[in-house]
C-alpha cells in the first residue's frame, strides 16, 4: 500500500509566500507570524519538497540593510545547504508597495516603469546565483477598472518591450534562465492584462525572443476565467511553452481562492495529473496556494503536506485509469485514437478526398461512448476500481 509520502524527486516546490501567508484578507487582520525564510526551507525539507521558490521580498524585505540583506541571504543559502532543497524557480514582486497601486511593466507613470524594470533586473542575477533557471513574471497590478485609463495597444507595447529588455538582458549575461508569464483574468485588479493561458500565448509570439518566454498557469486563475485549466495546461504543453506550473486549487468562478491542490475542482486536477504525467512534463510541481485563515501553523504544514499528497494520489489514480484494459477498450470505442490519425491520408491528395462520399444517414447515428469512458474514469478517481 503506498503511503503517498512525497520525496525530493518527486520535484515539489512551494513559494515562501504560500507557508508564509499569515492569513490578513480585505476584512481581517494577520492571525499568523511571520515566517522566516530559512525557517521555511527546514520545515518544508521535512516534508519531502524538492525546493522552494520567491518574490524578492519575500526573502529580503524591502528596507532591509545591506549589511541585513547579506545576513538572511547567508542564512537562507545554509539552510538550502543544510537540506539540499533547490531554488528552480524565482519571481519579483511588482504589485504589493503602492508605487505599483497602476501596475509594474505598464503603469501609466514611465518612471514607474523604469524602476519595475530595475527591480526585475537586480533580482533576476539573485534568481541565478541560487541556481534558477526559470523567472516568473505575475503581473497582478497590470490592468485596468475602467477602458478610458488604460490604452491597450500601449499596454502591449511597453510589456513587449520591457520583455524584450529584459530577454536581451538575460542573453548579455549569459545566463541560462527563461520567462514564465503567468496569466490571471482579474484581481486585484478589475481586469488584469494578459488574462488567459491563450492569451499569453499570443503575446509571446510578438516577442523579440519568444524562443526565451513561456506560460506558467495557475490552476485557480483559468478556472476563475471559468475555463478548463487542463485544456490550457495542454495548449501550452502542445505549443512547447509550459515552463512552469502553479498548483492549487478552485471552487468556481469566484475571488482566486488559492486552494491546496485537490481541494477545489478534484475531477479537473486528477485529469490534469493524468496530462502532466502523461505529457512527460519534467518541471516543478510548483504550489502556489494560501493555507487558509483558520488554520494556525500547525494547519499550515498540514495544507502544504497535503497538496504533495493528494498529487500523489491522484498520480497513481490516473495511472491505474490508463492501465485499465476495460478504459484500452472504451478509448477504442469513443475512437480517441483515431483523432491523432491525420485527416488526409500521408500519400493522398486533396482531389482523392474531394472523390470521396460519407454515408451521413448512417454515420449521424454513431454514438461515441463518451459517458462509459468518462464513469470509468470517476471510478478511478473515486477508488472502487
Ligand atoms: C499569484 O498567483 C502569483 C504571485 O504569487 C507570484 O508572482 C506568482 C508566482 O507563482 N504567482
Ligand atoms: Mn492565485
Ligand atoms: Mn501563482
Amino acid at each position: 500500500m503506498n503511503d503517498y509520502r512525497p520525496v525530493p524527486e518527486d520535484r515539489f516546490t512551494f513559494g515562501l509566500w504560500t507557508v508564509g501567508w499569515r492569513g490578513v484578507n480585505t476584512f481581517g487582520d494577520p492571525v499568523r507570524p511571520p515566517l522566516d525564510g530559512a525557517e521555511a526551507v527546514r520545515r518544508l525539507a521535512d516534508l519531502g519538497a524538492y525546493g522552494v521558490t520567491f518574490h524578492d521580498d519575500d526573502l529580503v524585505p524591502p528596507g532591509t540593510s545591506p549589511d541585513g540583506r547579506e545576513a538572511i541571504l547567508d542564512r537562507f543559502r545554509r539552510a538550502l545547504d543544510d537540506t539540499g532543497l533547490k531554488v528552480p524557480m524565482v519571481t519579483t514582486n511588482l504589485f504589493t508597495h503602492p508605487v505599483f497601486r497602476d501596475g509594474g511593466f505598464t503603469s501609466n507613470s514611465r518612471d514607474v516603469r523604469r524602476y519595475a524594470i530595475r527591480k526585475v533586473a537586480r533580482n533576476i542575477d539573485l534568481a541565478v546565483s541560487f541556481g534558477a533557471t526559470t523567472y516568473v513574471c505575475w503581473g497582478g497590478q497590470d490592468g485596468a477598472e475602467s477602458e478610458a485609463g488604460k490604452d491597450q495597444a500601449a499596454a502591449l507595447d511597453r510589456l513587449r518591450e520591457a520583455f524584450d529588455i529584459l530577454c536581451g538582458y538575460v542573453r548579455d549575461q549569459g545566463y541560462d534562465l527563461r520567462f514564465a508569464i503567468e496569466p490571471k483574468p482579474n484581481e486585484p485588479r478589475g481586469d488584469v492584462l494578459l488574462p488567459t493561458v491563450g492569451h499569453a500565448l499570443a503575446f509571446i509570439r510578438e516577442l523579440e525572443h519568444p524562443e526565451m518566454v513561456g506560460v506558467n498557469p495557475e490552476v485557480g486563475h483559468e478556472q476563475m476565467a471559468g475555463l478548463n485549466f487542463a485544456h490550457g495546461v495542454a495548449q501550452a504543453l502542445w505549443a512547447g511553452k509550459l515552463f512552469h506550473i502553479d498548483l492549487n486549487g478552485q471552487r468556481g468562478v469566484k475571488y482566486d481562492q488559492d486552494l491546496r491542490f485537490g481541494a477545489g475542482d478534484l475531477k479537473e486536477a486528477f485529469f490534469l495529473v493524468d496530462l502532466l504525467e502523461r505529457a512527460g512534463y519534467e518541471g516543478p510541481r510548483h504550489f502556489d496556494f494560501k493555507p487558509p485563515r483558520t488554520e494556525d501553523m500547525s494547519g499550515v504544514w498540514e495544507s502544504a503536506a497535503a497538496c504533495m499528497r493528494n498529487y500523489l494520489i491522484l498520480r497513481e489514480r490516473a495511472a491505474a485509469f490508463r492501465a485499465d484494459p476495460e478504459v484500452v477498450e472504451a478509448l477504442a470505442a469513443a475512437r480517441v485514437p483515431e483523432l491523432s490519425r491525420s485527416t488526409l491520408g500521408g500519400d493522398e491528395t486533396l482531389a482523392d478526398l474531394m472523390a470521396e462520399e460519407i454515408d451521413l444517414a448512417a454515420v449521424g447515428e454513431r454514438g461515441y461512448h463518451f459517458e462509459r469512458l468518462d464513469q470509468l474514469a470517476l471510478e478511478h478517481l473515486m477508488g472502487v476500481r
